[in-house]
C-alpha cells in the first residue's frame, strides 16, 4: 500500500488480478444457496452511457453482497447482438454490420471491465453467434410441431421508413416506436408465436410475483386487457351473411339502434361493391391503424351502407355503417351501436343523426339527460321489455341466457394481446428456420442443418432486406423438390427473450439448455432493467419462460422473482435560442458556468460566447446533449469513485442527479479511507487482545459501529436503501478518524473497525476495498470474505442520559448506567459539582423523577 491514493493504478492491477484468476467464475454447487442476479442485456450500441454504469452497477453491488454472504453466486453479462442500428451504421461506414457489431462489443466490454463489475466472463453471450441462436431456431421448429408457432397473410404494421413489420407492442399512438413515421397496414405473410394462448396464465401468474414493482404488474394487466364479453350474431336481412358483434355491455342490448364495422372488416368490403364512395371510404381507412384507447380520442367517421341487419331479439331493422372508430383487431371488428350508454356511439350517433335510444336509468333512477354525452353508468332496466326493472348483473344473466338457448350468440373472453409478429424483413437477425416447397407446402429445416446462417457476402442494399435477392442463399432442394428458404428474420426481442436461461448452460453444446443447471440456477433472484421494458420485453420473457417449462427444460413457473427498475440519471442541460429561433442544446463540456457559494448557477455562457438558458436536470440523452461520459469521469475519479456516487446520489429506483461537487465528494471520502488505514498499518497491524476491557468511550463507538453493521446490512439486504448504507458507513468513519489512539484497546477497536468498514464498502467500490483489506494484513482475497456480523451484545445501550433541574430549569447532565434506582440517582446528583452548588444551603422540597431522562430538584 502507498501513502496517497491513486485509483488509476489500483484499478487496473485489481482488474486484472480477477482476470487472471477468474475469481467470479460461478459453478454449480448443490446444497449452496445460489444467488442469480442479471442485468438487463446490453445492446452493443457503441459506448456505455451512464443508466448502464447505473443499472450494472446496482447489479454488481448485489451481487457482491450476496457473495459475501456465503451465497452462490451467477452474475453474467452478454450482447444483444442482432438489430436494426447495425445496418444503418453499416450501410453509412460501408462496413458490414457483423463488423460494427463485434467491434463496439470490444470497446464496451473494455468499458464494463474498466467498472470492476464482478461478471463471469466465461458465460458471455453473443446473441448473433450461431452458437446462441441455432438453440432459438431449433426452438422455434419445436413450437411449430406444437402448434404453437403459425404463418399467415395478415395486414400488419408497416413502417415505412424502415420497411419492416411492427409487433403491436412497437407501434405507440399509430408511429413506430423507433422513428416515429406513421405506421402503415399492409399485407404480408408472416410468422406467429401463439402468446394469446398463454395470455390466461401470463395475466393470472402475475399475482405470483410479490416482488414486482405494483406499476408494472399493472401495465402488464393492461396490455393484456383482458375483457369477459360476450358475442352476438346480427343477420343481414335479404342476405346469408352474419354480422358477429363482441359487447361487454349485454344489458343494453334494446338499446341498439345501429351496427357499425370496421373498415378492414370483410362484410364491409362486401358493401363496397357497386357503391364508389363507400370504396373510398373503404380504402382510405383500411389503411389507417389505430389503437382501441385510440378509438375513443379520434374523431368519429363514418359511412352508411345499404346492409341492413336484423335485430336477434326485437326483429327490428337496423342499418350497418363501416366507421374509423371501429377497428378490427379487437373483438369480431364490429360493433352493436348504443349511443345512449357509449360515449364513442354517442358522438357517432351525434354526428350523423342516428337515433339515440336510452335503456339504463341513472344511479338515482331518473330518465337519463343525454343531451351532453352518454350515461356509461350502470343501472337498472328500461325500455327494455321483457328485461325492464333488473339490474345491470341480472339482466345481463337473462340476456345471455336468452341468445345462447337461441344459439345467437356466446359469451366469449377477449384479449387485447394479441399474437406475436415474429418475421422482420431485415437482414441482420436470426434466419427463420424454414422452407417453402415450390407447391406451397411449407416444412421447418431439418436439425442437422441446423444453425441456418446469415450469406455473409455481396450485402449491397441492407434497406430492402439482402437475403432476400442474395438468390443463391434463399434456394436449396429438399427431397429432390425446389424450395426457398424463409428470408426473413427474427424480431430481436425472441433473443432477449430466453437468454437469461442460456446463461446457465451458456457453453453447453448438447442442447438449448441443460436442464440440471437451468434448474439449479433458476429463477433469476434479481433482475435489475429499465421502466420502459415493463410490457414488451417483459411479457415475452415470461411467455419464453412458460414455453420452456412446457417443453420440459425448465421446472419454474416464472423467470424472475424480484424486478428492479432502475430510475433515471439525469444532468444539468443548457440551451440557446438560434436566430431561426430554434433551441440549440450544447454539450456540458462546452459551458463555462458561474455559480454562488451554494452552487446554485448565476450565469452560463458556451465557448462561443453564447449566454445560454438553464432548462434544469433532464434525462441524459443524445439529444439535449447532457449525457456525461463514462470514460472521461472513470479516467478522471476512478470506478470506485463513480460507482459510490452513483450508488449515494439516490435510492436505485428514483431519479439519479448527476452532480459534480457530488462525484467529488465521494472522491474525498475515499482519500480520507484510504490515509485512516495507511495510518493505522504504520504503527503494525495491533495485538488482538483476549478480554479486552473498554472504557466507557470505547464502548459508545464499538455500539456506534455494531449499529452501523445492522443498518447497513438491512439496508441493502432487505430495503435495498444503498443511499442511506453508505450515509452510515461514512458516519462511523468520520467517528473512526477522531477516535483517540493512546492504548491497546484504542487500536485494536481501530482495527475492529476499520476490517468492518472495508468490507462494507467492498460492494460499491471493489477495488479501494481489495487493496485496504490486504493492507489490514487479512491473506484472502475479500471478494469472498464474510460480511460482517453485528455484535449484539455490543449494541446493547448500557447507559443513560439523565438531565438534572433546579427547579425546573436544566443546571446539568449526567451520563449514568442503565437499571439505577431512583434513590442511587439522587445520590449521584447530589454530588455533581454545579447541583451541589444550587443545593448549599437550600431545602428540597420535592424531587420529581421521570425515569431515565429527568431529575428535578424543587426547593424552597
Ligand atoms: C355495446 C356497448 C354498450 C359497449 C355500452 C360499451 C358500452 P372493452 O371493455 O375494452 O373490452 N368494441 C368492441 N369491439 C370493438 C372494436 N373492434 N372497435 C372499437 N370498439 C369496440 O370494450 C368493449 C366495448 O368496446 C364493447 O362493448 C364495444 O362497445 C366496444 F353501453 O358494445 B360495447
Amino acid at each position: 500500500m502507498k501513502e496517497q491514493y491513486h485509483p488509476q493504478e489500483i484499478e487496473a492491477y485489481v482488474q486484472k488480478y480477477w482476470d487472471q484468476q477468474e475469481t467470479f467464475k460461478a459453478t454449480e454447487i448443490e446444497n449452496k444457496e445460489k444467488y442469480y442476479c442479471l442485468s438487463m442485456i446490453p445492446y452493443p450500441s457503441g459506448a456505455l452511457h451512464m443508466g448502464h454504469v447505473r443499472n450494472y452497477t446496482i447489479g454488481d453491488v448485489l451481487s457482491r453482497y450476496h457473495r459475501m454472504l456465503g451465497k452462490n453466486v451467477l452474475h453474467p453479462i452478454g450482447w444483444d447482438a442482432f438489430g436494426l442500428p447495425a445496418e444503418s451504421a453499416a450501410l453509412e461506414n460501408h462496413t458490414q454490420p457483423s463488423s460494427w457489431t463485434y467491434s463496439n462489443i470490444n470497446h464496451m466490454k473494455h468499458q464494463l471491465k474498466s467498472l470492476g463489475l464482478s461478471y463471469d466472463w466465461s458465460r458471455e453471450i453473443t446473441t448473433c453467434q450461431p452458437d446462441y441462436y441455432r438453440w432459438e431456431q431449433w426452438f422455434f421448429i419445436q413450437l411449430y410441431k406444437k402448434g404453437l408457432v403459425y404463418k399467415k397473410t395478415e395486414p400488419v404494421n408497416w413502417c415505412p421508413h424502415h420497411m419492416t413489420v411492427l409487433a403491436n407492442e412497437q407501434v405507440i399512438d399509430g408511429c413506430c416506436w423507433r422513428c416515429h413515421s406513421l405506421v402503415e397496414n399492409k399485407n404480408v405473410p408472416q410468422w406467429f408465436m401463439r402468446i394469446t394462448n398463454y395470455a390466461e396464465e401470463l395475466l393470472n401468474s402475475l399475482e405470483t410475483l410479490k416482488e414486482w414493482p405494483e406499476n408494472v404488474k399493472t401495465m402488464q394487466k393492461n396490455w393484456i386487457g383482458r375483457s369477459e364479453g360476450v358475442e352476438i350474431d346480427f343477420k343481414v336481412v335479404d342476405n346469408t351473411e352474419i354480422i358477429k358483434i363482441y359487447t361487454t355491455r349485454p344489458d343494453t342490448l334494446m338499446g341498439v339502434t345501429y351496427i357499425a364495422l370496421a373498415a378492414n372488416h370483410s362484410i364491409a368490403n362486401l358493401a363496397t361493391i357497386h357503391d364508389q364512395s363507400i370504396a373510398n371510404f373503404v380504402n382510405k381507412y383500411c389503411k389507417t391503424k389505430i389503437s382501441k384507447a385510440d378509438s375513443a380520442k379520434i374523431d368519429k367517421i363514418g359511412v352508411l351502407t345499404k346492409l341492413v341487419v336484423k335485430h336477434p331479439l326485437t326483429g327490428d331493422l337496423l342499418p350497418v355503417w363501416i366507421s374509423n372508430y371501429v377497428i378490427m383487431e379487437y373483438g369480431t371488428g364490429a360493433i352493436m351501436g348504443v349511443p345512449a350508454h357509449s360515449q364513442n356511439d354517442w358522438e357517432f350517433a351525434q354526428k350523423y343523426n342516428i337515433p339515440i335510444q336510452s335503456v339504463i336509468l341513472s344511479t338515482d333512477n331518473s330518465i337519463p339527460d343525454l343531451t351532453q354525452c352518454a350515461m356509461t353508468e350502470k343501472g337498472t332496466l328500461f325500455n327494455s321489455g321483457e328485461f325492464n326493472g333488473l339490474s345491470y348483473e341480472k339482466a345481463s344473466i337473462m340476456i345471455v341466457n336468452t341468445i345462447t338457448q337461441k344459439s345467437i350468440g356466446r359469451r366469449k373472453i377477449n384479449y387485447r394481446l394479441k399474437d406475436w409478429s415474429v418475421s422482420r424483413q431485415r437482414y441482420w437477425g436470426v434466419p427463420i428456420p424454414m422452407i417453402t416447397l415450390e407447391d406451397g407446402e411449407i416444412l421447418p429445416v431439418s436439425n442437422n442443418q441446423l444453425p441456418i446462417l446469415l450469406p455473409k457476402k455481396n450485402l449491397s442494399n441492407y434497406v430492402t432486406n439482402s437475403i432476400k435477392i442474395n438468390e443463391t442463399w434463399a434456394k436449396t432442394i429438399v427431397n429432390g423438390k425446389k424450395a426457398f428458404r424463409e428470408t426473413d428474420t427474427f424480431d430481436t426481442f425472441m433473443e432477449s427473450s430466453w437468454y437469461y436461461a442460456r446463461y446457465t448452460s451458456a457453453n453447453y453444446e448438447k442442447g438449448m439448455l441443460d436442464p440440471a443447471s437451468a434448474n439449479y440456477w433458476l429463477p433469476v433472484d434479481c433482475y435489475i432493467g429499465g421502466i420502459e421494458h415493463a410490457t414488451m420485453h417483459l411479457l415475452y420473457f415470461r411467455f419464453f419462460h412458460k414455453l420452456l417449462r412446457d417443453a420440459g427444460l425448465v421446472n419454474s413457473n416464472e423467470p424472475v422473482k424480484r424486478l428492479l427498475c432502475q430510475g433515471m440519471v439525469l444532468s444539468d442541460s443548457f440551451y440557446f435560442t438560434s436566430n431561426r429561433g430554434d433551441r440549440r442544446w450544447v454539450s456540458s463540456s462546452n459551458i463555462i458556468i458561474e455559480r454562488d457559494h451554494n452552487g446554485k448557477i448565476l450565469h452560463a455562457i458556451d465557448t462561443n460566447g453564447n449566454k445560454l438558458v438553464y432548462a434544469g436536470m433532464t434525462k441524459m440523452s443524445k439529444s439535449k446533449k447532457n449525457g456525461i461520459d463514462v470514460k472521461t469521469m472513470v479516467d478522471r475519479y476512478g470506478a470506485d469513485t463513480i460507482r459510490l456516487f452513483i450508488m449515494f446520489a439516490a435510492p436505485p429506483d428514483m431519479s439519479l442527479e448527476w452532480k459534480i461537487t457530488g462525484v467529488e465528494g465521494m472522491q474525498r471520502f475515499l482519500k480520507r479511507i484510504w490515509k485512516l488505514v495507511w495510518q493505522h498499518t504504520m504503527l503494525g497491524i495491533p495485538p488482538i487482545l483476549d478480554h479486552p476491557v473498554y472504557h466507557y468511550e470505547q464502548k459508545i463507538l464499538r455500539r456506534h459501529l455494531h449499529q452501523t453493521i445492522r443498518k447497513v446490512s438491512r439496508d441493502i439486504g432487505q430495503r435495498q436503501a444503498f443511499n442511506t448504507a453508505i450515509s452510515a458507513i461514512m458516519k462511523i468513519t468520520k467517528k473512526m478518524i477522531i477516535a483517540p489512539q493512546k492504548t491497546e484497546t484504542d487500536r485494536m477497536l481501530m482495527h475492529e473497525a476499520l476490517i468492518a468498514i472495508v468490507r462494507m464498502l467492498h460492494p460499491f467500490t471493489p477495488h479501494i476495498t481489495f487493496i485496504l483489506w490486504k493492507a489490514l494484513g487479512e491473506k484472502e482475497d475479500i471478494d469472498y470474505a464474510p460480511w460482517p456480523q453485528e455484535d449484539k451484545i455490543a449494541t446493547i445501550e448500557e447507559n443513560q442520559l439523565v438531565v438534572i433541574q433546579i427547579n425546573g430549569r436544566m443546571r446539568s447532565k449526567m451520563i449514568l448506567e442503565k437499571n439505577l434506582k431512583q434513590k442511587e440517582i439522587q445520590e449521584r446528583a447530589k454530588k455533581d459539582p454545579v447541583v451541589l452548588k444550587y443545593l448549599h444551603g437550600a431545602q428540597i422540597k420535592k424531587i420529581i423523577y421521570v425515569p431515565g431522562k429527568i431529575l428535578n430538584f424543587v426547593l424552597t
